[in-house]
C-alpha cells in the first residue's frame, strides 16, 4: 500500500512529498493474524474487536497485573524490508493506568518493549530472545485520543520508531510484556521513499530513503524524452522521504521545448534552434518551415543565410551593383568614389572590392599598385589607388558584396565599372647606391633602376660634396650605365652622393643621400654596409643602454615610492586613535620581533603540564595549569610546536600567537603567552572545559534551550564584530574553531589560515584580502572566496551562517555527506541549507540573510548582534519554528495541533517580559518570583541594573550584557539540575 505523507521539507514544492509504503497493517489484514505468543497460553492472546467505525480489526492483548515476573513475548510473523533500510514500526494500543486497577500491587507495569530481529528465514520456527534486539520500551504518552471498548472509555496511544534494517531479507517484531495491562490495536511497518519525480527535465525514479536518519541518497536523473543533459542531473532523497538539492538538469532539444515538465514539438513554421533557446519561435521574415521539429527555418526563393547569421535573423539578399562611380586622375595615381548600392538587401554589412585591368598587362611590377586604404572588403566608398604606370589605360571595376554574396553565387552582378588613362610622370627615385673599390682618392659607385621608370631611362645623373661643405659646393657627373668611377677624391672624407633618371618625361627625383668615406690605406676597403650596420649596432646598443638604465631607474622609484605609501598607510593606521588595526605578522621581516611585540615570554618553569586534550596542526594540545608570579593559579590549554620543525612551520606556528596576542575581547580566546626561549615551542592560551563548539553540541544533541543556542551565537558574533572592527579577516569561521568554556561562553581561536598578501595596494582599501593559496574550507566558504579567493568581513558572514545552522542543528555536517563538487554546484544554483529541526524562522532567515549572492547584501557583524540581541530580549520572537519534526507530521492527526502554543499563559503574551523568557527555556514556575521582584522585563531588568551600577557606554553594556546572559542560561541550567525532578 502507498500512502503520501505531507509538510515534509518547506523548502520544497508539494510534488516533492514522500511516499510511505506499508510493509505490515494489521488493520487490513484478512482474517487472523495467529502470531506466536509465548507463553502459548496465559500470554498474549488474539482478540477481534469493532474499530471505531465498526470495522473487525485484530488485537493482541495481555493484562496480567496481579501476578509477578510477567515476561510475555509476541513476535509477528516475518517481514520482508522490500530493499528497505530503515523501516518505522507505528503501534497504536491502549494501556490501563495501574491506579484505575482495583488491588494491584507493585507487580503492575505502563510499558512494554519493542524487539527485532533481522532474518533471510521467512518461517523461523523458534528464535531466541536473546536474538532479539531491543528497539526501546514504549511507555503511553499525552498524546492519545478516546476510544470506547465496550462500556469504557479508553485512550489509544500512537507510537512510532524507527529502526535500521539492513543486514538480511526480512525481519521480525516482538513485543514484550512485562506486567502491564495493554491491548495492541493495531501495528503498522511502513518505509518511506522519495517518488518518482521529475525535476529539470530529468526524470528521478522511487528511491528507497537511506539507512541514517541523516544519510542522503545521491540519485542521477535521467533526461525526459527529446532532452539533453546541460548539466548532470542530481537529487538527494533524504532521510525522511524528500527529494532535496536539485542540481543541474536537462534541455530540450533542437525543434522541441518544454511544456509542463516535458519536450514537445515546435509546430509547423516554428522552430528552435539551440537546446539553450527559450522556446520555439515563429520563422523570422523571407523563411519558413514546413515541418514540425524544425531547427532552422529554410529561405524563401532568392533569399540566402549566411554562415554566420542565427537562425533568429530574416534571410537576406547580396545588395544590388554601386552607384555613381567617378574617378579622379592625378599623374600615376587615381582617386575612386561612389555611393552605397540601391537596395542593400536587408543586411548591414556592404563592403566593396575593387579589381582592375591595364592595358600594358603582364608587367611584373603591377604587383606594386598600392591601394589605400585596401583594395578588398572595402568599408568606405572611396578608394585611392597609386603607384600605376605612367600613361596607361586602366578599368577598375567596384563590386557591392555582402554577407550572403558568397552563398547567392551572384557576386559580379553587382558592379560598376570606370576606365582612365594615367598621365605622363618622371622616373621614380633610386633606391639602392652603394659604393665598391674605395680608396684614398676614388671609389666605384652602382645602383639599381628606379622601382617605377616610367618609361625607358634616358640617362643618370650623380650629384656628391664632402659631407662637411654641405651642398655649398658640389659636382654632377651624368651616364648611360648604372654605375660610374669617381676618382679626385679627398682622403679621409665622407662623401654625399644622390643619384636620379631621366626619362622623356623628364628628370626624377633625387635618391635620398648615401654616405661613403674615402680611405687612409691605399687599398680599397668593403663598402659601406658594415660601417653603417656597426654604426646601427653601437647607436641601439648604446639606446638600449640607456632604455634599461632609465628602466631600471622609474623602477627603483616607483617601488620606493610604493613602500613608503605602504609604510605611510601604516603608520597612519597607528595614528588614528580609537581605532586598533590588526597588523599582520607577516609584514615583519623578523618574525622573532613581532613575537615579542605582541606576546608575551613565560618561563616554562611556571607551567605545570598535566595531560594531552588533543592534535593540533603543528603538534600535541595539552591542558595544564600557569602560575605567574604574583596571580594566581589558572588552567591553560598549552599548544606545542613537534620537533624536527622547518623555518617555515616555526614561522606558521608563532604567527597564531601573534595575532592572537593583539586581541582582547571576552569571546576571543585569550592568549596567556609564549616560550620561544627553550623547546619545545609552546603557546599557552586560557583553558576552555567544553573544548569545541561542534563537538560538545554533537555530545549535548537537544539539551539546550533556543536561548541558550542563541546566547552562544551572540557570543560569536560579538567576537566576530571585535575582529571585522580590527580589520581582521578570519577565513576559517566553523564551529569547529570556537572553543566552549564551563560557562557556555563561546569564543573564536585558530587563527592560523588568516594571512593577508603583502604588496597588494589594490585590495587594502576594501579589507578584502586574496589567498595565497592553500585549502578552502568549501562548505563554510562564501562563493566569491571558493570562485576567486576574495575574502572579506562580508565571506566571514557567509561562515557565520553555516555557524548559526551548526549550533542549531547541534553539530550536524552543513550539508551532510554531499560532496564538495555539488555543494558548490547547488550553491551556485540558489540553494542555500533548510532551516535544521525545531529552528526559529527568524533565525533561519538571519542565516539566509548571512548566505546572500552578492557579498554587499549580507548583514555586517554589528547588525547581526543587534538582531540577536532583540531576539534576546524577545524570545516569543523564537517560538515559531518552520515546521515540525518531519515524523511528527505523520502523526499529525493524532498529535493534534500546536499545543506548546495554546499552554502559553494569558500574561506572557505580552511582549518583551520575563515570563515568555521563562516560558522558552522551561522555567515558567519562577514566573511569580521574579515578577514580586519587579523584574517584568529582561531588557528593563539588565539594563537597569547596569545603569545602576554606573555602567553607561553601550559597548560596555553589550559585553557586561552577554556576560549576564551567560551566566542566568548557566544558573537556569543549575537550577533545572538541581530542582526540577525529571
Ligand atoms: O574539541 P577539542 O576538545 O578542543 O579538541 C581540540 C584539540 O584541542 C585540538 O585543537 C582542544 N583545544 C584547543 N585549544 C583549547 C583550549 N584553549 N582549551 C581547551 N581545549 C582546547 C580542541
Amino acid at each position: 500500500m502507498i500512502e503520501y505523507c505531507t509538510g515534509c521539507f518547506s523548502l520544497m514544492p508539494p510534488a516533492y512529498v514522500c511516499v510511505l509504503v506499508t510493509l505490515l497493517d494489521t488493520r487490513t489484514a484478512p482474517g487472523e493474524l495467529k502470531w506466536a505468543a509465548s507463553p502459548s497460553e496465559g500470554g498474549w492472546e488474539e482478540v477481534s474487536i469493532m474499530d471505531e467505525k465498526n470495522i473487525p480489526i485484530r488485537t493482541y492483548q495481555v493484562c496480567n497485573v496481579l501476578e509477578p515476573s510477567q515476561n510475555n513475548w509476541l513476535r509477528t510473523d516475518w517481514i520482508p524490508r522490500s530493499g528497505a533500510q530503515r523501516v518505522y514500526v507505528e503501534v497504536k494500543f491502549t494501556l490501563r493506568d495501574c491506579n484505575s486497577l482495583p488491588g494491584v500491587t507493585g507487580t503492575c507495569k505502563e510499558t512494554f518493549n519493542l524487539y527485532y530481529h533481522e532474518s533471510n528465514d521467512d518461517k523461523e520456527s523458534y528464535i531466541k530472545e536473546s536474538s532479539f534486539i531491543k528497539v526501546d520500551t514504549v511507555a503511553a504518552d499525552e498524546s492519545f485520543t478516546q476510544v470506547d471498548v465496550g462500556d469504557r472509555i479508553m485512550k489509544l496511544n500512537t507510537e512510532v520508531r524507527d529502526v535500521k534494517v539492513t543486514t538480511r531479507k526480512g525481519f521480525y517484531l516482538a513485543f514484550q510484556d512485562v506486567g502491564a495491562c495493554i491491548a495492541l490495536v493495531s501495528v503498522r511497518v511502513f518505509y518511506k521513499t522519495c517518488p518518482l519525480t521529475v525535476r529539470n527535465l530529468a526524470t528521478f525514479p522511487d528511491t528507497v530513503t537511506g539507512a541514517d536518519t541523516s544519510s542522503l541518497v545521491e540519485v542521477r536523473g535521467s533526461c525526459v524524452n527529446q532532452s539533453e543533459e546541460r548539466d548532470e542531473p542530481k537529487m538527494y532523497c533524504g532521510a525522511d522521504g524528500e527529494w532535496l538539492v536539485p542540481i543541474g538538469g536537462c534541455l530540450c532539444i533542437s525543434g522541441y521545448e518544454e511544456k509542463s515538465g516535458a519536450c514537445k514539438v515546435c509546430p509547423v513554421g516554428f522552430y528552435k534552434a539551440k537546446s539553450s533557446d527559450p522556446g520555439c519561435a515563429k520563422c523570422p521574415p523571407h523563411s519558413y518551415a514546413l515541418k514540425e521539429g524544425t531547427a532552422v527555418c529554410e529561405c524563401h526563393a532568392g533569399f540566402y543565410r549566411a554562415d554566420s547569421d542565427p537562425p533568429a535573423m530574416a534571410c537576406t539578399q547580396p545588395p544590388s551593383a554601386p552607384q555613381q562611380l567617378i574617378s579622379v586622375v592625378n599623374k600615376t595615381s587615381v582617386v575612386l568614389e561612389w555611393s552605397p548600392p540601391r537596395r542593400l538587401g536587408g543586411r548591414s554589412d556592404t563592403s566593396y572590392n575593387v579589381e582592375y585591368s591595364g592595358s600594358q598587362l603582364c608587367l611584373p611590377c603591377d604587383s606594386d599598385v598600392i591601394f589605400s586604404p585596401r583594395q578588398t572588403r572595402l568599408m568606405t566608398t572611396r578608394v585611392v589607388v597609386s603607384e600605376l604606370r605612367a600613361h596607361t589605360h586602366y578599368t577598375f571595376i567596384v563590386q557591392a558584396r555582402n554577407g550572403v554574396s558568397q552563398v547567392s553565387g551572384t557576386g559580379a552582378a553587382q558592379s560598376v565599372s570606370v576606365t582612365v588613362t594615367t598621365n605622363q610622370a618622371a622616373p621614380s627615385p633610386v633606391t639602392f647606391v652603394q659604393a665598391t673599390d674605395v680608396t684614398r682618392h676614388s671609389l666605384s659607385l652602382a645602383w639599381q633602376q628606379p622601382d617605377r621608370p616610367n618609361g625607358v631611362i634616358l640617362e643618370y645623373e650623380v650629384k656628391f660634396y664632402e659631407k662637411d661643405q654641405k651642398e655649398r659646393s658640389y659636382r654632377i657627373m651624368r651616364t648611360f650605365s648604372q654605375s660610374v668611377d669617381v676618382a679626385g677624391l679627398s682622403p679621409l672624407t665622407v662623401y654625399v652622393f644622390h643619384v636620379r633618371a631621366r626619362t622623356a618625361a623628364g628628370y626624377g627625383e633625387f635618391s635620398a643621400p648615401f654616405e661613403f668615406s674615402t680611405n687612409s690605406d691605399p687599398f680599397p676597403l668593403i663598402g659601406e654596409g658594415v660601417n653603417s650596420a656597426f654604426l646601427l649596432l653601437s647607436i641601439s646598443g648604446l639606446g638600449i643602454l640607456l632604455l634599461i638604465s632609465a628602466a631600471v631607474f622609474i623602477i627603483t622609484r616607483r617601488r620606493s615610492k610604493y613602500s613608503k605609501t605602504k609604510q605611510d598607510s601604516e603608520e597612519e593606521k597607528h595614528l588614528n586613535p580609537g581605532v586598533k588595526i590588526y597588523i599582520d605578522p607577516f609584514t615583519y621581516e623578523d618574525p622573532d620581533q613581532a613575537i615579542h611585540e605582541f606576546a608575551k615570554e613565560i618561563d616554562v618553569n611556571s607551567i605545570h603540564i598535566e595531560r594531552v586534550i588533543g592534535m593540533g596542526e603543528f603538534g600535541e594540545v595539552c591542558s595544564g595549569r600557569l602560575r605567574l608570579q604574583g596571580k594566581r593559579e589558572i588552567y591553560v590549554a598549552i599548544k606545542s610546536l613537534k620537533a624536527g620543525y622547518s623555518d617555515k612551520q616555526r614561522r606558521d606556528f608563532l604567527a597564531e600567537a601573534s595575532i592572537m596576542g593583539q586581541f582582547d575581547h571576552p569571546n576571543i580566546i585569550r592568549l596567556e603567552g609564549v616560550v620561544t626561549r627553550c623547546k619545545p615551542l609552546m603557546i599557552i592560551t586560557e583553558y576552555m572545559e567544553n573544548g569545541s563548539l561542534d563537538a560538545f553540541l554533537r555530545k549535548h544533541d537537544g539539551q539546550f534551550t533556543v536561548i541558550q543556542l542563541v546566547g552562544m551565537l551572540r557570543g560569536i558574533a560579538s567576537g566576530m564584530k571585535y575582529l571585522s572592527d580590527m580589520s581582521y579577516v578570519h577565513r576559517d569561521l566553523a564551529a569547529r574553531n570556537i572553543l566552549v568554556n564551563s560557562n557556555l561562553v563561546c569564543k573564536v581561536s585558530d587563527f592560523g589560515l588568516s594571512r593577508v598578501l603583502e604588496d597588494d595596494p589594490t585590495t587594502e582599501a576594501t579589507g578584502t584580502y586574496l589567498s595565497p593559496g592553500g585549502k578552502i574550507p568549501i562548505r563554510w566558504t562564501a562563493p566569491e572566496a571558493i570562485a576567486y579567493r576574495k575574502f572579506s568581513t562580508a565571506s566571514d558572514v557567509w561562515s557565520y551562517g553555516i555557524v548559526m545552522w551548526e549550533v542549531v542543528s547541534y553539530g550536524e555536517r552543513p550539508y551532510w555527506d554531499m560532496n564538495n563538487q555539488d555543494v558548490i554546484k547547488a550553491i551556485e544554483e540558489g540553494y542555500r541549507l533548510p532551516a535544521p529541526m525545531d529552528c526559529p524562522v527568524v533565525l533561519h532567515q538571519l542565516m539566509l540573510d548571512c548566505w546572500e549572492k552578492e557579498r554587499a547584501e549580507r548583514p555586517t557583524f554589528s547588525q547581526i548582534l543587534n538582531m540577536l540581541d532583540k531576539l534576546i530580549r524577545n524570545p516569543g520572537t523564537l517560538r515559531r519554528t518552520g515546521g515540525d519534526r518531519p515524523s511528527a507530521a505523520i502523526l499529525e492527526t493524532d498529535l493534534g495541533t500546536d499545543v506548546c502554543v495554546s499552554v502559553i499563559p494569558e500574561v506572557c503574551l505580552q511582549e518583551w517580559s520575563v515570563c515568555e523568557w521563562l516560558q522558552s527555556i522551561g522555567m515558567e514556575r519562577y514566573r511569580d518570583t521574579l515578577a514580586a521582584a519587579g523584574y517584568t522585563s529582561l531588557d528593563i531588568c539588565i539594563h537597569r541594573e547596569l545603569d545602576r551600577l554606573g555602567i553607561i557606554t553601550p559597548s560596555h553594556q553589550d559585553i557586561l550584557l552577554a556576560r549576564v546572559q551567560q551566566e542566568m542560561f548557566s544558573q537556569m541550567e543549575h537550577m533545572q539540575h538541581t530542582m526540577v525532578p525529571v
